[in-house]
């Protein structure tokens, strides 16, 4: 547990984030977004607190989980403390002047309520200058169709956390495929069950290891598909 009386601002850096990573475990959102504040406020950039402090802190929670250690209530906490930090980095990371190089929608699909690692990636492909569309979690396929269908993107970004739900992505592309609307768009696939096999074989365009892979992946299958000048000066 979190000692009350600690100062947060008295640590280095080094302890700063180690004391980050316990926080989240514990599930501490307002240590976690007065941290997130301190490491800003040293000069860390929000990609680096972004990731040394926060989704490393979620990987020691994950493990603990799938080993049994730590159960579902807790990681709910875990989550909560995470997406607190993530909103502080959040405007932040999408601070651009650069023109929007594509437009994505992005969802977590049907029967997964997993969202911490796809709000990650649609954070990250706003930093990267994409329009993103948020579709949240539980997504059916007339979600997805619907949002098409109103925004028009460049991209379909789905995530699967589940072995369970990861088929339902198939379901999506199949549907495209059947309404003749398959390859107009770019359709990325991730989640930490997924790999490259799974991606090939549902028919996406690409799996994506993490948000900054799907950053890169955009922009490079954008580039190639308008043969986007302007997407690959920016990659
Ligand atoms: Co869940 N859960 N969970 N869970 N949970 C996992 C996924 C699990 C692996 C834990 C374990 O080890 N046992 C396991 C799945 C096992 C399996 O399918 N084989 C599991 C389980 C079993 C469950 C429940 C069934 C538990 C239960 O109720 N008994 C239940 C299911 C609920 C449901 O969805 N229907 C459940 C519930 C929950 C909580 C609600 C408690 C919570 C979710 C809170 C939330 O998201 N708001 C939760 C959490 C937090 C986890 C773990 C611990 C952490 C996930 C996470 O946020 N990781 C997870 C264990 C793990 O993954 N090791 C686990 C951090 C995040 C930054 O990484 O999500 O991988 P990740 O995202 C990465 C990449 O994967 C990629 O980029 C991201 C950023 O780099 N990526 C994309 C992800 N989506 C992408 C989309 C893209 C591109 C890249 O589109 C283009």
């Amino acid at each position: 547990m979190a000692d009350d009386d600690l100062d947060l601002n008295s640590l280095n850096d080094d302890d700063l984030v180690s004391q980050m990573h316990d926080d989240l475990y514990d599930g501490l959102k307002e240590e976690i977004e007065q941290a997130v504040n301190i490491l800003l406020a040293r000069g860390w950039t929000p990609y680096d607190v972004l990731t040394q402090a926060l989704v490393e802190g979620m990987r020691i929670v994950g493990e603990d989980f799938r080993d049994g250690i730590l159960f579902v209530p807790e990681v709910l906490l875990s989550a909560n403390a995470m997406k607190a930090g993530m909103a502080i980095l959040r405007p932040l990371l999408a601070e651009t002047g650069a023109p929007k190089v594509g437009k994505m929608i992005i969802g977590t699909v049907k029967g997964d309520i997993h969202d911490i690692g796809k709000n990650l990636v649609a954070m990250m492909m706003e930093g990267a200058g994409f329009e993103v569309i948020n579709l949240g979690i539980n997504n059916a396929v007339d979600n997805f169709l619907k949002a098409i269908d109103e925004h028009q993107p460049d991209i379909i970004g789905m995530s699967a956390l589940l072995t369970t739900t990861m088929p339902y992505m198939k379901v999506v592309i199949d549907t495209l495929k059947e309404k003749g609307i398959r390859s107009d768009f770019i359709v990325l696939v991730g989640g930490a069950p997924l790999n490259e096999a799974f991606a090939n074989a549902i028919g996406a365009d690409a799996y994506c290891r993490d948000a900054a892979v799907a950053v890169e992946t955009a922009k490079r299958l954008m580039a190639d598909r308008q043969g986007s000048v302007q997407a690959r000066a920016q990659a």
